[in-house]
């Protein structure tokens, strides 16, 4: 009994000093800095501050998808950029829709076969929940708000948040298993039917893909 408590508390051990080995060598690395732009003078400093804030703020490149109709005609764009509080931002720019409300998910592979795309398979779901943005047991991580197509163009332009993805890796990107798919349905999500949202026909795919 001694003995499994014993190792059961090495590895907390180990941790606890090489946090603190790290600690304190962060805390010699600012020191050093500190001097060294006292020494060099303001020019230094901005430089220094510069070169920290971009590390500090380097973000995943943004990724575009090209969206096709059943029929294989192109129906416009969607970008997709890490969202700065963590998840993602897809801004949908679309056309030749059909008028109204329009669900919007992400499917978990990266294949879109027309006149179905049944080949993109169901919504991307890594923690195994149900569907639903309102569901007591969901959501997907690929499920997202309902946008709007408006105009004699059938043409939309709105920005989806997704807290539940990221352009990182992970079983969460967007990437994982070489990659996923943007859908588009003919109507919108009702938000908790299980598993597809009662969207109706999926009518516009794109490949998510590095
Ligand atoms: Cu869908
Ligand atoms: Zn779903």
């Amino acid at each position: 009994m001694k003995t499994a408590s014993a190792r059961q508390d090495e590895p907390l051990m180990a941790e606890f000093s090489s946090n603190s080995e790290i600690d304190a060598r962060a805390i010699l690395f600012q020191g050093f800095v500190r001097r060294f732009i006292k020494k060099r003078g303001p020019m230094i400093q901005h430089s220094v501050l510069a070169a920290l804030f971009a590390a500090a703020t380097l973000a995943a490149a943004p990724v575009k998808v090209d969206l096709k109709d059943a029929m294989g005609k192109p129906v416009g764009t969607a970008t997709i950029t890490e969202a700065k509080k963590g998840g993602v931002l897809i801004h949908l720019k679309l056309q030749g829709l059909p008028v109204g409300e329009h669900a919007a998910h992400i499917h978990a592979v990266a294949k879109c076969e027309g006149p179905e795309f049944t080949s993109a398979g169901g919504h991307f779901n890594p923690e195994m929940k149900k569907h639903g943005l309102d569901s007591e047991f969901g959501p997907h991580a690929g499920d997202m708000p309902n946008f709007t197509v408006a105009g004699k163009k059938g043409k939309a332009d709105a920005t989806l948040v997704n807290t539940r993805v990221t352009l990182d890796n992970g079983p969460h990107s967007v990437f994982t298993n070489g990659g996923t798919a943007l859908m588009i349905h003919a109507q919108k999500d009702d938000m908790h039917t299980d598993p597809t949202g009662n969207a109706g026909a999926r009518i516009a795919c794109g490949t998510i893909t590095k």
